[in-house]
């Protein structure tokens, strides 16, 4: 009898690191196999990274380009509404509204962005078409959410019943105090104002099988922020910076910070001069500390940078940083970055 399934001769195939075929026996269900020539890996900002890989890894595992893995990534912590700084359920500002700020990166130096922008769930792929159907890089606002209703995108409500409760409770002190992302032993979420647990942006990071690289990142920026602050994170060269010769970095923390010292672009450069990932974010974090010490000691900012070769680091102000690394070898590899304090 003519066995109809195609075989893969896994050991054959020179350099692929994990297989699995996509085929079918007749009459038997179809075995899910995938070959992966490159070494794709994705890395993303904080313990939630690591189900936003999965989704990213989807797409790289079927050998899928970079730019798709990021966005399809960054849409699982956007949609969650248990995640208070990303997208659906985030903070909002101090006049109760939910605005968040996201951009994105392609291999070939493209990029899109979106700033306090409302009623969107998934200003990432707003950010996208920005990049793919506009002449520009980035809309803010009103005139960014115009675009998206355009481009088809549901107008929903962000504000979750439990993020309008703690700003409720916070209004009534609405005492404005941008602390952010303390995670050192002193720190309790449950000192902020309004129980605020306020950061959690994901930056994301991918390289595919053909070795291009591509990165997003997406937040709903700091809890009980002035009503059209924007920061560092839908800000090319600040919240996130790609080039495909080199590599990429993205951010996360005090964004007023990143801007200052345009840390993303700061640690591609720095990689560029032959630093590894874990120095150049070191680097950066270090130019932000060198600038305003005794702000430094009360705040965060984290860089996680990766590299053409697929090598990935990552560095803090303070202890805590985590973030979650997916490739052929590892699913769910949760790392902390070195800090300074
Ligand atoms: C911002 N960088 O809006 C963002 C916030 C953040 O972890 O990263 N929080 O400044």
């Amino acid at each position: 009898m003519i066995n109809r399934r195609k075989f893969l001769s896994v050991s054959s195939i020179a350099g692929a690191s994990v297989l699995l075929a996509k085929d079918s026996f007749a009459g038997l269900p179809a075995l899910e196999t995938f070959i992966i020539t490159g070494n794709p890996i994705v890395i993303s900002t904080w313990d939630f990274g690591i189900a936003a890989n999965a989704a990213a890894w989807e797409v790289l595992k079927k050998n899928g380009r970079a730019l798709d893995a990021v966005e399809q990534g960054v849409h699982v912590p956007e949609a969650d509404p248990k995640n208070r700084s990303v997208g659906y359920g985030g903070n909002p500002d101090r006049d109760g509204k939910v605005t968040l700020d996201a951009c994105i990166m392609d291999e070939f130096g493209n990029c899109g962005s979106v700033a306090a922008l409302e009623h969107i769930m998934h200003p990432i792929s707003v950010a996208r078409k920005v990049m793919e159907k506009t002449p520009h890089v980035m809309l803010v606002g009103e005139g960014a959410l115009q675009f998206a209703l355009e481009q088809g995108f549901q107008k929903i409500n962000l504000l979750t019943k439990e993020s309008e409760e703690a700003w409720k409770k916070w209004l009534k002190t609405a005492k404005y105090e941008p602390v952010i992302n303390i995670e050192n032993k002193s720190f309790s979420p449950k000192k902020l104002p309004g129980n605020q647990y306020n950061h959690d942006t994901i930056g994301m990071l991918a390289m595919d099988a053909k070795g291009n690289l591509s990165g997003a990142c997406t937040t709903s920026g700091m809890a009980y922020k002035m009503h059209g602050r924007v920061g560092d994170s839908p800000i090319i060269g600040a919240g996130l910076y790609v080039d495909n010769e080199i590599g990429g970095a993205t951010s996360t923390g005090v964004g007023e910070e990143v801007i200052r010292n345009v840390g993303s672009f700061l640690v591609v450069e720095l990689m560029r001069q032959g630093y590894p990932p874990e120095e150049a974010c070191k680097e950066a974090v270090m130019r932000i500390i060198k600038r305003k010490p005794d702000t430094a000691k009360e705040i965060q900012v984290g860089f996680l940078a990766l590299n053409k070769k697929g090598e990935y680091g990552a560095y803090a102000i303070q202890q805590g940083f985590s973030y979650a690394v997916c490739n052929a070898a590892n699913q769910e590899l949760l790392v902390k970055g070195k800090s300074y304090y």
